[in-house]
């Protein structure tokens, strides 16, 4: 049960309380058995400086020996040509690093919101998060969808501020900023010191240390600065009062005005962590190496171990060796490697997981790999030619019984279409598709029996464009992309009843069919009916299926251009004759009396409607209903998003034809976070100018 603060807590708490023995802190912190191997994840919004802050990381633990920067495209992270190119991490990165005699891996994840399933796959396999996040007011609600998924995961995270050298706004509105998109209680670990505009250090609110930075190295110790005092008390009696919210004890001592110690403190803060209770608060300049030792001293004190996180994930203890996948990469020349964390029992190489013998361990430092014999708990390891490992699964030499806890892929929200530049490259697109598709599930590939198109579907348009570079990089297989088309049908408002003879003679044997046939309108979703009325065999038996099949190869291309839907043809008489008809006879006759009777049914086009549930922050919501009827949409209704504090999904009706870029300027509008998701509805009637336009092109296209 939660406790609740009694009224007269003091706000400014005594004196006293900023007395901390360091000494007490020092001794606990000295105690702590050495951690199995960990994993942290770096996530947040696109540049706020995961990369960086990963490089950073790695040099401070001597990973690396010089730090590369995401300017100079020489950073761990980011290695693939895509990303250097545009400058962005374009899929996950991992690195190794050891840290005062202890193992880390650290996942860069991209911030882009179009590649966040990887980030959620890594987010379930690291022990704790670090968001990274600038402090900028206005771009607070680009965490809300990650805020929201740590939450949902109960996955511990810290929120590292970053780029504090370029921050003008106030420490406390940024952190009230993000925390109207937390549903967990931010809390505030250090407070800043500032000289003019800069910050030169901050204090830290347990240890009551105050810093000093110094560009690439640690920082020294100094004196609390008097203006920042104050202000010091008021933050640590938030602190101890968040932390008091989740524990009795705690909460007791506040009331009695007893100052609890440092080591207790840090005990809490480490405990409320683990459960995903609180998410602490650091402050920090990736850039400049400002609070990356603060920030790798909080993970390695209070970052869970690796058998919390199995727990978490649902893994029992004990059984056989057993590692779950978040990512599979299809290397150029390697082939096909798994990256995997080790939940339980020992990998080795040559071990058959998942029916197939693991060819090569390897220890993974962004595109580096180092063979290694075996893998333990916690670690993380590529495994090489495991063919059929997906994102996701676990691996084990015994059968698995473990739900995987991993989320479905996202929906896809956006395609292409796509073919091979050179046409004896087609087989090999199919075979680099798949392999695409395998590294990131949250892509995938539609043929389209309506348009004839290969569609590449994906979560945007930045996506789609990385998993053509990637085509072009890796497989050197140039593609042509466009628009997919829209599978548009025609149908007919009137009836006719058309008479149609087919009769050759040509030398020996002849051909003779002859039909009537009624052509009538069906009711939107009826498909298509025939009807036999014929009688007194006026055509035998026999021939009838044949007029079925011409009508229905009529079918394929109406008067409009389009597949024909919603129609009933009747055929209710006609004539044969004893050698000259012919099942081909009766079906040419067949298409001949559509051809000729469907101009006369008054055709219509068709358009596919869908049925859009969009989702956004309802401070967006007016501007969704403008998106909607700016794209012929007809708004259903509205309501809350259920589990979402503070969000709207609007239902509408919108033409498939103008879905194709809906995401980019959703997302425009709403600092990227808006979504969502489409299923076909109904056709519609199109007429007018829309429809010429529609007819004209699709005459063009096939040309006419
Ligand atoms: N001023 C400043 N710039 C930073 C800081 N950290 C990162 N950057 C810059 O922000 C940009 C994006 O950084 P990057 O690490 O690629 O961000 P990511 O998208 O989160 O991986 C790069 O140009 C970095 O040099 C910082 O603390 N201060
Ligand atoms: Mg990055």
């Amino acid at each position: 049960m939660k406790a609740k603060r009694a009224a007269h807590v003091p706000r400014r708490p005594a004196l006293a309380w900023a007395v901390g023995s360091i000494r007490e802190v020092r001794n606990i912190m000295a105690e702590r058995p050495k951690s199995a191997p960990r994993c942290v994840a770096l996530v947040g919004p696109y540049l706020s400086g995961k990369t960086t802050l990963l490089e950073q990381l790695l040099f401070v633990a001597g990973a690396i020996t010089r730090r590369g920067s995401v300017r100079e495209g020489n950073t761990v992270g980011d290695h693939a040509v895509e990303a250097r190119a545009r400058q962005m991490s374009t899929e996950l990165t991992a690195a190794s690093a050891e840290y005062l005699g202890e193992s880390w891996t650290i996942l860069d994840c991209p911030g882009s919101i179009e590649l966040a399933y990887e980030g959620q796959s890594a987010l379930l396999a690291a022990d704790v998060a670090v968001v990274v996040a600038e402090p900028a007011i206005e771009k607070a609600v680009m965490l809300a969808p990650l805020f929201k998924f740590l939450d949902d995961h109960a996955i511990p995270h810290m929120l590292f501020v970053n780029k504090m050298d370029t921050s003008s706004a106030r420490v406390r509105e940024v952190v009230e900023a993000l925390q109207a998109v937390s549903q967990r209680p931010l809390v505030l670990r250090q407070v800043p010191i500032r000289e003019g505009e800069q910050i030169t250090g901050y204090v830290d609110l347990v240890s009551e240390r105050a810093y000093s930075y110094k560009e690439g190295q640690a920082s020294d110790i100094v004196q609390i600065p008097a203006d920042v005092m104050e202000r010091e008390k008021a933050a640590r009696t938030e602190l101890l009062e968040s932390l008091a919210d989740f524990d009795d004890k705690l909460l007791e001592q506040l009331l009695e005005d007893v100052v609890p110690s440092p080591a207790e403190i840090y005990d809490q803060l480490k405990t409320d962590l683990h459960k995903d209770l609180i998410v602490p608060v650091f402050l920090g300049a990736a850039d400049q190496g400002g609070g990356v030792r603060r920030l790798w001293k909080a993970l390695r004190h209070e970052g869970p171990e690796p058998t919390e996180t199995a727990a978490r994930l649902g893994i029992p203890a004990d059984g056989a060796p057993l590692a779950s996948v978040l990512k599979t990469y299809h290397l150029p020349h390697t082939g096909k490697l798994s990256l995997a964390r080790v939940w339980r029992g020992q990998l080795q190489d040559g071990m058959t997981l998942h029916g197939a013998r693991v060819g090569g361990l390897f220890r993974v430092m962004g595109h580096d790999l180092q063979k290694k014999p075996n893998a333990g708990v916690g670690e993380m390891v590529g495994l090489g030619r495991l063919e059929s490992a997906r994102t996701g699964e676990f691996l084990s030499p015994s059968p698995v019984t473990v739900d995987s806890p991993w989320p479905k892929p996202p929906s896809p929200l956006f395609a292409l279409a796509v073919t091979a530049q050179n046409r004896q490259d087609e087989v090999k697109l199919t075979a680099a598709l798949a392999k695409l598709v395998d590294e990131d599930p949250s892509l995938s590939i539609e043929h389209s029996a309506d348009t004839n198109e290969i569609l590449l579907w994906g979560q945007g348009e930045i996506h789609l464009q990385i998993a053509l570079d990637r085509l072009r990089n890796k497989y050197n297989l140039p593609i042509a992309s466009r628009r997919p088309q829209v599978p548009y049908k025609e149908t007919i408002r009137r009836s006719v009843q058309q008479h149609a003879r087919h009769k050759r003679q040509s030398g020996g044997h002849g051909q003779f069919g002859d039909v009537h046939v009624e052509i009538r309108p069906l009711s939107r979703g009826e498909g298509f009916q025939f009807e036999d009325a014929v009688v007194g065999g006026a055509i035998p038996r026999n021939f009838i299926p044949s007029v079925e099949e011409g009508v229905i190869d009529y079918m394929k291309r109406g008067p409009l251009g389009f597949p024909v839907v919603d129609i009933c043809v009747k055929l209710y008489d006609g004539q044969y004759h004893s050698v000259d008809s012919s099942d081909m006879a009766f079906k040419t006759a067949a298409r001949l009396a559509m051809t000729e009777g469907m101009p006369k049914c008054d055709p219509v086009l068709l358009e596919p409607i869908f049925l859009v549930q969009i989702a956004v922050p309802n401070e967006f919501t007016s501007r969704v209903h403008g998106l909607i009827s700016g794209r012929r949409g007809h708004i259903l209704g509205y309501d809350a998003k259920p589990g979402w504090t503070g969000w709207d999904e609007v239902s509408a009706h919108i033409p498939q034809s103008e879905l194709h870029d809906l995401i980019i300027e959703l997302r425009s509008l709403t600092y990227g976070v808006g979504t969502f998701s489409m299923s076909f509805d109904h056709l519609q009637e199109l007429i007018g100018r829309e429809a010429s336009k529609v007819i004209e092109q699709r005459a063009t296209a096939v040309g006419h």
